[in-house]
């Protein structure tokens, strides 16, 4: 086992930051984070000389995310074997919007300030083992937006857009070494044909949750054109399970009879893409469907639906099953994205069995099937769906559990910015002198 001094001389010794001295701080400062990841930056350091030193390493000119973080991504692509799922998704780090921050974004529906940080976790297919963090990038929501809804969509196309982050880290990340597969997990965020271009040029595959129903597909022999919606009627069924579902707010515990589906689908180029994406002259993208339906769902209830692009097999029940489970191995991702819509519900830790009926369990402890459900259900998704969703989801929890609500998350970033706890520990200089 690698000791966290190791792990932080590993990880950031090569860090190349204008200075030796600088990278030596950064590897002592890994170390003191690693070791309190929890803690505030004055309780990490322990020593007013230590924290001084960090504040003065995060001055540095060439002390940027990039330059302290790309090593451990290179580590971590370098450490890839056999099949990897590359779990992707973008959280938000929010300061508040109290603080006085220069350059920095907008955040939630527009009322906080921060900036949105996209990871890419690589995890071993077969043992969900994570590896580390295999790509990041940093966007910055420009504040006052509401002039892009006037744009139509070439001027969109032009414009730098939030959805480019998913194919900034999947060409980062770029194509997987000798015997080595990456299989990219994303949500609905993803599921574009900008996407599935990205991933071609990058040589992997993919697991994306479809985002419309109403987007056009070409299928069957002759390659018709249809809305997915449409041609979702036609898929073969393959098999059926039962799902033990928690209560939830608002709905019983039950017992639900999931029906999977698969299909094969290409999908078109759409009229309007970015110019990069026109130069590809990219014919229609071909890929499998995997749909898992509820049967017989009771009155009042939300009924069951997923619906799963991917590049792999599902020519049986059993790789189909292995598609749903590198989809719901998308929580590991989230220990990472500590937003409160990120948090994970209880119990999800502790099933740790892999294979399907590991996964059945880990559904139903995580009743993950209501949010997957309801998303894609949903009628028109409002301007900001993610708002949207979590003032819901708060207004439900808040009417389940009188109980005092979760103090939300701290983020560390906020708390780098925000030292407030070493005024009461530490005398200032300025006053010892
Ligand atoms: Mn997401």
């Amino acid at each position: 086992m690698q000791s966290v001094s190791e792990w932080a001389a590993l990880n950031f010794g090569n860090c190349e930051l204008g200075d030796k001295r600088r990278t030596r701080r950064l590897v002592r400062l890994a170390e003191q984070v690693a070791s309190h990841p929890a803690a505030s930056l004055p309780d990490q350091t322990e020593h007013w000389k230590d924290l001084k030193a960090a504040y003065r390493l995060f001055d540095g000119e060439e002390v940027t995310f990039q330059a302290i973080a790309r090593s451990h991504w290179e580590l971590t692509r370098q450490a890839a074997r056999g099949r990897c799922l590359v779990i992707g998704d973008t959280t938000e780090l929010d300061f508040g919007r109290l603080r006085k921050i220069a350059r920095i974004g907008e955040t939630g529906n527009g009322s906080g300030q921060g900036f949105l940080l996209h990871n890419a976790l690589l995890v071993q297919a077969q043992t969900a083992a994570i590896v580390g963090v295999a790509g990041q990038a940093i966007y910055y929501r420009r504040k006052n937006r509401t002039s892009h809804r006037r744009q139509n969509a070439a001027q969109r196309l032009a414009r730098e857009r939030e959805s480019q982050v998913w194919n900034q880290v999947i060409d980062d990340i770029g194509p997987p070494a000798a015997g080595v597969e990456y299989v990219h997990v994303f949500d609905r965020g993803a599921d574009s044909f900008e996407v599935y271009c990205h991933l071609l040029q990058s040589r992997s595959g993919w697991v994306i949750r479809a985002a419309k129903l109403n987007r056009y597909v070409l299928a069957g022999p002759q390659q018709r054109r249809m809305t997915l919606q449409n041609y979702l009627r036609q898929l073969k069924p393959l098999g059926r399970y039962t799902l033990q579902l928690r209560a939830r707010p608002g709905q019983p515990a039950r017992q639900a009879l999931l029906e999977v589906r698969v299909g094969r689908v290409h999908i078109p180029r759409p009229r309007h893409v970015s110019s990069e994406i026109r130069r590809l002259k990219q014919q229609p993208i071909a890929m499998n469907v995997v749909e898992v339906v509820e049967i017989d769902p009771p009155g009042g209830a939300t009924p069951i639906h997923w619906i799963l692009f991917t590049s792999l097999p599902v020519g049986s029940f059993e790789e189909a099953w292995l598609v749903i489970e590198y989809y719901e191995l998308r929580w590991l991702d989230r220990g990472i994205s500590q937003g409160p819509e990120d948090r994970l519900p209880h119990g999800v830790a502790t099933a740790s069995d892999s294979g399907p009926l590991g996964s059945l369990c880990r559904f139903d402890e995580r009743g993950g099937a209501a949010p997957l459900a309801t998303q894609i259900a949903g009628p028109r998704r409002s301007r900001n769906p993610r708002a949207a969703r979590r003032a819901a989801r708060l207004a439900a929890d808040a009417q389940a559990r009188p109980s005092p609500p979760e103090p939300r998350p701290r983020s560390h970033g906020g708390t780098v910015l925000s030292p407030s706890g070493h005024a009461r520990r530490f005398p200032r200089p300025d006053r010892r002198r």
